[in-house]
């Protein structure tokens, strides 16, 4: 397949769409009737801290990005109902995806995408102050359904720490991957090859993993961590293991 048919892009289907039941809207609008372009995988993600933090990493330092965490991971909009906190994860396809989708989901700011986009995906979202202890306003929580990537390179780095390799058609898969030769387990923000208790397993050999994230394994010791590494490979294999902390 070549490159142009074969660009991806990640769409998420965020908690304040599934609550407001309008996720059949946007599957409905992504279909490759309204954009040429087609769905490669999908999954119902609990959106656990650690992908979270990873998903929107570039915003670490933001006085908006706790509240973005609370809203990602669906405490927002399900406080009661812990078992119903979800995401839809896609990985969508097809010539011009990034910018097709873009252009759907319209500006990041609701208010925004109502002024300028109407009609836009967006346009159907919330803006909600955000107060500091003492009452002050310091920014808004930005509720706006959808996220969609950005960028190819954004592109690659989200779809590799939602999706392992076996969650995509491999046909559809759009990096290259690589045979696993050796364990991986995983305890407490450690990497081990041998199974210590209460460790999670990761990948055995045998298995398909991204190329990257074999390269950040193999590389990584305890004396010489992979540089913001780790956590981004782990995620996608933590996804559903455990119930999301409170
Ligand atoms: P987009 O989702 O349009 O690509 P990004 O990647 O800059 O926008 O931001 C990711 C998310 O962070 C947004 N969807 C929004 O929820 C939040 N965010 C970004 N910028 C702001 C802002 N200025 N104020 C509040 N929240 C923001």
């Amino acid at each position: 397949m070549d490159e142009q048919k074969m660009e991806q892009t990640l769409v998420l289907i965020k908690p304040d769409a599934l609550k407001n039941s309008v996720t059949g809207f946007i599957l409905s609008q992504l279909s490759e009737y309204h954009t040429g372009s087609r769905f490669a995988a999908t999954k119902i993600v609990n959106v656990n801290k650690l992908l979270a933090e990873e998903h929107y990493i570039e915003h670490v330092e933001k006085p908006f990005f706790p509240a973005l965490l609370e809203y990602i991971t669906g405490k927002v909009h399900y406080p009661a109902d812990a078992w119903k906190r979800r995401v839809i994860a896609i990985v969508y396809q097809g010539p011009n995806a990034l910018h097709t989708i873009r252009q759907m989901a319209g500006p990041t700011n609701p208010h925004k995408a109502r002024d300028e986009r109407p009609g836009c995906l967006r346009a159907l979202g919330t803006v909600v102050p955000i107060y500091d202890d003492e009452g002050k306003m310091i920014s808004d929580r930005l509720d706006n359904l959808i996220h969609a990537s950005a960028n190819h390179e954004d592109a690659e780095r989200e779809i590799k720490l939602w999706f392992i390799p076996h969650d995509i058609p491999p046909l559809m898969r759009g990096y290259d991957t690589e045979v696993c030769q050796t364990h991986y387990y995983y305890k407490d923000g450690q990497l081990f090859t041998h199974y210590e208790p209460g460790s999670i397993f990761l990948l055995a050999p045998g298995d398909v993993a991204w190329k990257t994230d074999l390269e950040i394994l193999q590389n990584h010791t305890p004396e010489t961590p992979a540089q913001g590494g780790l956590n981004k490979v782990v995620a996608k294999y933590l996804i559903n293991r455990t119930a999301q902390e409170q």
